[in-house]
């Protein structure tokens, strides 16, 4: 029987917990812009007590730099406005630009525009704000989530924010730009040892990514392969995965701890991984409970893999069938 992608995202499903990221992100969602932009302000501010993310790099900051050299220049009720339009994924010019924008050069736009409100250069809350009862929902909810979820949903904000470029044509996109590395901070893992798992497309696959080549992860893959990240649908063939990873996987740390593989009669092999990712955001000071689904073809090469978000820590143990 053919493998089908459909039928690969369901392997291990029934280990699948609900995630309380999800949740979180669905409270987020109801509250008006005002109160959007007055939880992100206040649960960034929360989790800065305990764990900050690194500087961008020169290289990064550049991209977002006309953007930031235009807010800057404004009054506070601009400055507020924009990032209204931000939240609101309006069609206006800094919306639209900040659509374009990679997942960590608008995560290094919003680090920075935090730099800025510290320094009072940029008003943090709109003016006469109030609090509803609904931001405190929210931020209620995110107290209860570990530093790895939390993070998760700070960023799923970031990237949903700006207006959505993926229905223009192509003849409105700006010049494609290189995507600046991200220095590791951490001695990249060399050898890989999984308690339960030898399948050595998977040991390939980790040891690739740790030292972000991902042409050789790529060449791990079937040319119809598919890499599902966490809350996403699956990303299909050699060239879209590509360019994911070039743009989203760049300097993580993967830690896989323990997993369980289980030969199919057609001899294909599917395989479930716990363990720890981290990001170059935080380095060694956030870690994120992950699961890896993998998906084997009989000749060796990896079909499909799911990475999944764990709902907690109890998740990394859970890698029975039944
Ligand atoms: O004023 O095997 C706000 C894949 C607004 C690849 C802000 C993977 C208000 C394959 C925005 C709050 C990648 C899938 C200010 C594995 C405001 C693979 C500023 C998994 C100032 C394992 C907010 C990788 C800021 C994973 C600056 C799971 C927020 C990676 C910054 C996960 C937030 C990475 C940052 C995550 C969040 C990174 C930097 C979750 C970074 C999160």
């Amino acid at each position: 029987m053919a493998l089908t992608i459909q039928s690969a995202q369901n392997i291990f499903s029934n280990t699948q917990v609900p995630s309380p990221i999800p949740a979180t992100i669905a409270l987020f969602d109801q509250l008006g812009v005002d109160d959007q932009l007055a939880y992100l302000w206040y649960a960034y501010t929360e989790m800065g007590k305990t764990i900050t993310p690194a500087a961008p790099g020169a290289a990064r900051l550049q991209l977002a730099e006309s953007l930031l050299n235009q807010i800057k220049k404004m009054s506070p009720e601009e400055q507020t406005q924009v990032m209204r339009d931000l939240a609101n994924r309006a069609d206006a010019p800094i919306s639209r630009s900040y659509g374009f924008f990679s997942v960590n050069t608008k995560l290094a736009f919003w680090y920075e525009l935090g730099e800025l409100m510290k320094q009072g250069v940029v008003a943090p809350i709109p003016s006469g704000y109030q609090m509803t009862p609904g931001v405190q929902v929210v931020l209620d909810a995110t107290k209860k989530l570990d530093p790895g979820q939390q993070i998760t949903v700070l960023r799923n904000t970031v990237v949903n924010m700006g207006f959505d470029t993926s229905d223009l044509g192509p003849s409105s996109y700006p010049k494609a730009v290189e995507e600046p590395a991200f220095a590791r901070t951490a001695p990249s893992i060399s050898s890989v040892k999984i308690d339960g798992v030898t399948e050595p497309a998977v040991l390939s696959y980790i040891e690739a990514m740790n030292a972000d080549n991902f042409d050789k992860a790529i060449s791990l893959f079937t040319p119809e392969g598919a890499l599902q990240p966490p809350f996403q649908k699956p990303i299909v063939g050699h060239e879209a995965i590509a360019k994911y990873m070039r743009e989203e996987a760049q300097g993580l740390n993967m830690m896989p701890k323990q997993g369980i593989c289980e030969d199919q009669p057609d001899g294909s092999k599917q395989l479930k991984i716990t363990g720890v990712v981290q990001t170059p955001w935080f380095g060694v000071t956030v870690g994120m409970n992950i699961a890896w689904r993998f998906l084997i073809n009989p000749e060796g090469k990896i079909f499909f893999v799911a990475i999944d978000m764990l709902a907690s820590p109890e998740e990394l143990l859970n890698l029975r069938r039944v």
